[in-house]
């Protein structure tokens, strides 16, 4: 398997942890949507990162329906989402917070360093800035048990933690120091696993 896209992405970042927590093999392809677009548009007409191309050379796109895969091929014992029920809506409500709250800030990093300063409408980036601070806000409150959603690590702790780390790394003025303790403590606890120190964004 290949997995296209940088690190930097918190959508790619979360498929290469999930890949590694699974132990599934594969080479990465780092390539940047700002440099190398016609290649990642032969790959996803989107133009989007991340691209799972399989051994068989079918392309999956969309680090959703990535993880759906690899969750069905690790099996129901092994995968980072139950099966049913209750459980998994837990989960995956609780991914939807975290992985819209990513969309959010990648939406807010393109709007603040790539949108020229006199083309910038304040008015947009705040309600960005907000719509982060309440994905933040929402997750932070999670009563976890340790994780946050029950007794064992899920998808929702490992793209909380992706999330805390892309913040931490290309906005951290929407992570104010101490404003989010609990996230912090999941981020740092996850950033101890190799999956995620092999995936940490070169700086
Ligand atoms: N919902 C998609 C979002 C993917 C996404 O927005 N990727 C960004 C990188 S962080 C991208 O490729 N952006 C380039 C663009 O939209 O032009 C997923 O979960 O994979």
């Amino acid at each position: 398997m290949i997995l296209v896209g940088r690190y930097l992405s918190p959508f790619v970042r979360r498929t290469a942890i999930t890949l590694k927590l699974y132990g599934m093999a594969f080479e990465h392809r780092p390539l940047s949507t700002m440099t190398d677009m016609d290649a990642i548009r032969k790959l996803n007409p989107v133009g989007r990162v991340p691209v799972l191309i399989l051994d068989d050379g079918e392309s999956l796109i969309d680090s959703a329906a990535i993880l759906d895969h690899l969750d069905e091929t690790a099996g129901p014992a092994r995968a980072l989402v139950p099966p049913a029920g209750p459980e998994r809506r837990r989960v995956l409500n609780r991914v939807a917070i975290a992985v819209g709250t990513m969309e959010k800030a990648v939406g807010y990093v393109y709007e603040t360093k790539r949108r020229p300063a006199e083309r910038q409408h304040q008015p947009w980036i705040d309600n960005l800035k907000s719509q982060v601070a309440g994905g933040l806000a929402a997750l932070e409150a999670i009563d976890g048990q340790p994780w946050l959603a029950g007794p064992s690590m899920t998808q929702a702790d490992v793209s909380a933690a992706v999330l805390v780390d892309f913040l931490r790394t290309m906005a951290p003025d929407l992570l104010p120091a101490g404003a989010y303790p609990k996230l912090e403590a999941l981020a740092a606890r996850l950033g101890a696993l190799p999956a995620f120190q092999e995936t940490v964004v070169p700086t």
